[in-house]
Order: C-alpha cells, then structure tokens, then sequence
C-alpha cells in the first residue's frame, strides 16, 4: 500500500441524516472555502476531487419513515453507499482518501471504500468523544451517527432483503484493529459492547493518566505493532474540547486539547501508515462567526497535520 501516496483523493460529503441538527451538511463546503485544497496542494500534493456532491442533497428519498428507532435510515443507507464507492475508486487509484463530512455516519461509507481495497489488514483509529457503536437495538436516539461501526463490525442482527444496509460487509474490519482515542461520553449498552468484544479504547482519563504520546504508542501499538498494516483514521471534530472547536452537533466537556488533537495526527502521519481519513461532525450552522472559523480553521489544520505537515 501507499506510504504517503503523493496524490491526495478528496471527497466532500454535505450530509446531515444522520443526527437531527442541520448545517453539518455545510461542514465540507467551509473547509474547501477556508482553503483545504489549496493548502494540501501547497504541501505537494495533487489533489483529485469526487465529482457530483451536491447529489448527496437531492438524493434525499421522498418518503424515508423509521425502521424501528432508526431515523431516514434509506438516506443515510444510500449516502454511505455513495461514499463508500467514492472512497473505493480513490484507494484503488492509490490516492490518499481524505473524506469532509457530513455526520459521522458516512464513515460507514469510507470504511467500506477502504477495505474493500484493504481488506481487513485496514486498521482504524477512531478519535471521538463518542463511541458510535450502538446497533439498531441498542440505540436510545435512533440517531444513525451513533451506529456507524456497530455496522461495519458486524455486530448488528444478520440483514434481511427489505434492510437498506444490506450492501454493508458485516465484519470488513476487524474487531482487533479497531482502536479508540478521546471517549468520554459512552452509552451503557455501547460499554457493555467494548467489553463484550474486547475493543481497545482510550478514553480522556488514558490522556490524563499516560498523556497523549503513550497513549497514541499504545493504541498504534494494539492495531499495527509492526507500522506495517494500512491505517484509516476517522477524526470526529468533538473528540477536541468544546473550547477547541466549538461548532459541532453533539460537544462534550473536557476533551482533547488543541495540541493533544494535532498530536495524534501528526504521530499516525509520522507512520506513513495513513491510507484513509475522515474529518466529520463540522458544524458551520451552530454558534458565532468565531467559534465558525475557529472549528473549520482546525478542521483543516488536522487533515494537514495527517497528511505530513510539519512544524519544523
Ligand atoms: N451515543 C449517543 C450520542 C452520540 C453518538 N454520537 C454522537 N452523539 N455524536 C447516540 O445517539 O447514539
Ligand atoms: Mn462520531
Ligand atoms: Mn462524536
């Protein structure tokens, strides 16, 4: 696989299904105004665009009722699916996959773009205050964002004809290369699930306790040991403080800091591990014009720091 592939394949996904705030849709469109594209060309990178995003508007099916809690559980469906073909075509050209949502739940999308291509060598690193592992019975919200991996795990009951996440390849990663960083706001049946399948996590009281350099060690440590193994990472922006970036659907109190956020991109660049990435849960439409351009501005300066920009 690529180390450091010298073509960065971008894909910005305006989709908001999966939670009940609006404006998340507009999370991508600020990013490429405050310059991502440019600033990623500018490291060296040519960078190759998925045509057609505004199609993830009009996509929206007319009629989308519930299935069970699940809220427009065929839009999210068709989105992911969209994302994930997208994401396939980059990885398959051997682009690096950089993914602007959008919800968290198009990273069911990414992540089976990039392990189609990578099977299940593909590690994720997933840096969230959340755990987004509630499957369709567990979930108190029915919000899809917070199921994203219960899905791509496999653990979600066997899917029948009529379910719109048919297409999903129950299991294409690997319950063991699976890695968390940041939670801190975990439902009850979502631990009990970490518990059950033994999913490695580092919550913020890790960061406190080890600080945030062993604890990036340890969590590339438990999913590629070697540095040998493809890496996908899928950095929700809530994983930082509230005070750190601001705009977003769901914040939760005492987060990563601003550099602890940069660290761990900076240590899974210094790898050259990085196959895929997914910046999510950018929420232009929630509070002032400065925590706006405060949340885009570090947005965009995680995706660099990922991709290989260094401070010296
Ligand atoms: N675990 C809750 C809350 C949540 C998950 N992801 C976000 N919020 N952003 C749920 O709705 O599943
Ligand atoms: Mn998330
Ligand atoms: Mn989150």
């Amino acid at each position: 696989f690529l180390k450091n592939g010298a073509t960065a394949g971008v894909t910005c996904v305006p989709f908001s299904g999966g939670q009940p705030k609006g404006g998340v849709d507009d999370g991508p469109v600020e990013m490429v105004r405050f310059g991502i594209l440019d600033q990623l060309q500018g490291m060296g990178y040519a960078v190759e665009l998925s045509a057609g995003m505004d199609k993830y508007k009009t996509m929206k099916p007319a009629q989308d009722p519930p299935i069970g809690v699940l809220k427009n559980p065929r839009y999210v469906a068709m989105a992911a699916r969209r994302v994930s073909e997208q994401v396939r075509e980059h990885c398959e050209a051997g682009r690096m996959a950089v993914t602007l949502g959008g919800d968290h739940s198009i990273a069911m999308g990414t992540l089976v773009g990039s392990t189609a291509v990578y099977g299940d060598d593909l590690c994720v690193v997933w840096v969230d205050a959340h755990a987004d592992i509630n499957t369709p019975s567990t979930t108190t919200s029915g919000n899809l964002h917070g199921c994203p991996l219960a899905y791509i795990l496999g653990l979600c009951q066997a899917s029948t004809p009529s379910d719109p996440f048919a297409w999903v390849p129950r299991g294409c990663v690997r319950k063991d290369r699976l890695v968390y960083i940041g939670l801190r706001d975990v439902d009850p049946a979502e631990k009990l699930i970490l518990r059950q399948h033994g999913i490695k996590a580092f919550s913020m009281h890790d960061v406190d306790k080890h600080g945030i350099g062993r604890v990036v060690e340890m969590a590339l440590d438990h999913v590629n040991r070697d540095r040998s193994l493809p890496v996908h990472m899928s950095f929700d922006v809530d994983a930082l403080d509230p005070s750190v970036a601001p705009a977003t659907g769901t914040p939760v109190r005492g987060g990563l800091t601003f550099r602890e956020g940069h660290y761990i991109c900076e240590a899974v660049a210094e790898t050259g591990c990085l196959v895929a990435l997914d910046l999510v849960e950018v929420n232009p439409a929630l509070g002032d014009p400065e925590s706006l351009r405060q949340t885009v501005a570090v947005g965009c300066s995680l995706v660099r720091c990922s991709l290989g920009e260094r401070l010296l």
